[in-house]
């Protein structure tokens, strides 16, 4: 049993160095100083900022060529993000022309407004060379519906804030920022002077550019805010919690997925109370809205058994059509989800486990691949999720990948019926993930001795034989009275 107890402890190290994640982390935290200035060592040539605004939470690709100034060769790249920013980053991630750049963090300083991500290059760069990069990040959260009260059937408006220029903790050359905006609606945007004679912005209907801007410090003096405002007819879905509950049956070879949701809309709120004859009324015709009104998970096909229940119970307004080819989940909730409301629900499903399951080569070890994360296929974003994965009972030397970054993990033993030891399970936590790392997938592998698999009908058939020899005994036993 001490052995049992010591998992944990071996887990970690073997996580970090089972790691597969593409955009992995370097082992090494950059403990930042408070009054941190990275080296100019670089200067972008040209940078050319993408703005996606179509989901309910905002992705920027930063393009840029960037030019190693300084005498040394040099392997580390530092990108500045402002500190109001930081904390509301969902994903980061570095690319050069061979591929992906590893990541590490740096502990972020409360006291400091500027915190950087650096960027650890796969090979350094000479001085005087140059090299692409391109960052992607995703941001959550800062995007605000105005006005934040609207009528059940007036169209929605969110707005979103930023800088004019992109943050860098480099000098750059040249620079131009691109607005991808969900649709032509754009009531109002930051009307920028600029000393050519073209506007700024330039562009219509869904795609804006602001700049291009001559030579940029890293300090951005005399940078301006942009404010756009923009027609948004989808609800803006936050799952505030998320609990997904994945177990693995070698005995009935099947596997079970479970997902309880506490959902919210952070849309613009209604600004009179909710008219179902309205609703009703106006549903016919199934126009835009800014309220939930059905969620559709893609499921890998093969799923089958599948449920949808809230707090009332059974709810009967769902469709699940699963054939070899695909399979999908409609869920209507029991009413329409309008800004500032709560659902929670809860869905399942089956599959069978040798689709997910394959034996190592040198039949020691079991590989069990799965999504990481499923969910609906609408734009949502997570305020927290908790993802656990219960093994066989039996299974021992689990090692495990995560896809992305998790705030805490830990393995331990599941107690369910009929179990004589506990199942090993494991539990991973995130927070601020968004829809966008659905198609990730979480590798788990253990070991499951063949004695093991015998566990269960052997506790089975020990119960039932004692059961058997006790109510022998009894029946033996003379309970007579007055012999
Ligand atoms: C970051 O997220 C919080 C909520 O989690 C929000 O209140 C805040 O405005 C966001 N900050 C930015 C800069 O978007
Ligand atoms: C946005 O634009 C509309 C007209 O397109 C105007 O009526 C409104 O005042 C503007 N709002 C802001 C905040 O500038
Ligand atoms: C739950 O509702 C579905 C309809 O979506 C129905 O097919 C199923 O039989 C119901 N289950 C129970 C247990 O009532
Ligand atoms: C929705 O849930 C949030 C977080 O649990 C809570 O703060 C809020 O009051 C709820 N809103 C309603 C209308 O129940
Ligand atoms: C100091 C130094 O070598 N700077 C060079 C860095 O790279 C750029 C572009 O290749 C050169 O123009 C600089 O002279």
């Amino acid at each position: 049993m001490r052995f049992l107890r010591n998992w944990g402890a071996l887990l970690l190290p073997l996580a970090s160095l089972f790691s597969l994640a593409p955009c992995s982390s370097a082992d090494s935290t950059l403990v930042q100083p408070k009054e941190f200035t990275p080296p100019p060592v670089f200067k972008n040539t040209n940078l050319l900022r993408t703005i996606d605004i179509t989901k309910p939470y905002v992705r920027e690709t930063t393009a840029m060529v960037i030019d190693n100034i300084s005498k040394e060769p040099q392997t580390e790249y530092y990108v500045l993000v402002p500190k109001g920013i930081i904390e509301n980053i969902s994903y980061f991630e570095a690319r050069g022309e061979s591929g992906p750049h590893a990541v590490s963090p740096t502990v972020f300083n409360p006291k400091s407004e500027t915190q950087y991500y650096r960027v650890l290059f796969s090979a350094p760069l000479p001085a005087g060379k140059s090299a692409k990069l391109w960052i992607t990040l995703a941001q959550t959260d800062c995007l605000t519906p105005v006005p934040a009260l609207i009528g059940q059937t007036d169209k929605q408006f969110l707005q979103w804030t930023g800088s004019q220029y992109a943050a860098s903790a480099y000098i750059t050359e040249k620079q131009k920022t691109k607005i991808k905006f969900p649709n032509n609606e754009v009531p109002n945007f930051t009307v920028l002077e600029n000393n050519d004679e073209n506007d700024d912005p330039t562009g219509a209907g869904s795609w804006y550019t602001y700049g291009p801007y001559k030579t940029v410090n890293p300090d951005q003096k005399g940078g301006k805010a942009i404010t756009l405002r923009f027609e948004y007819t989808s609800p803006v879905i936050k799952m505030i919690r998320m609990e997904r509950h994945i177990e693995v049956s070698h005995w009935g070879g099947n596997i079970a997925f479970q997902e309880r949701y506490w959902m919210t809309n952070l849309g613009a709120k209604l600004k009179d109370t909710f008219s179902r004859v309205q609703w009703a009324s106006t549903s016919y015709y199934n126009p835009p809205t800014s309220a939930i009104k059905q969620l559709t998970f893609t499921l890998i096909p093969g799923a089958q058994d599948a449920y949808f229940t809230d707090e009332i119970g059974n709810v009967s307004t769902s469709r699940f059509r699963s054939n070899m080819r695909e399979a999908h989940l409609e869920l209507k909730p029991r009413y329409p989800v309008f800004g500032g409301w709560n659902y929670s629900f809860v869905v399942g499903w089956n599959h069978d486990l040798k689709n997910f399951l394959r034996v190592s080569q040198d039949g020691e070890r079991y590989i069990l691949k799965v999504p990481f994360l499923e969910g609906p296929k609408d734009s949502v974003t997570y305020d927290e999720m908790e993802i656990t994965v219960v093994l066989p009972e039996g299974a021992i030397d689990v090692k495990y990948s995560p896809p992305i970054p998790l705030i805490s993990e830990e393995e331990y033993l599941h107690h369910t019926f009929m179990d004589t030891l506990g199942r090993t399970a494991i539990k991973m936590r995130a927070v601020n993930v968004v829809d966008e790392q659905h198609k990730k997938e979480l590798i788990v592998t253990y070991h499951y001795p063949t004695m093991a698999l015998h566990r269960k009908p052997f506790a089975i058939f020990t119960g039932i034989l004692t059961l058997f020899t006790f109510s022998w005994l009894v029946s033996k036993i003379d309970l007579r009275i007055g012999k």
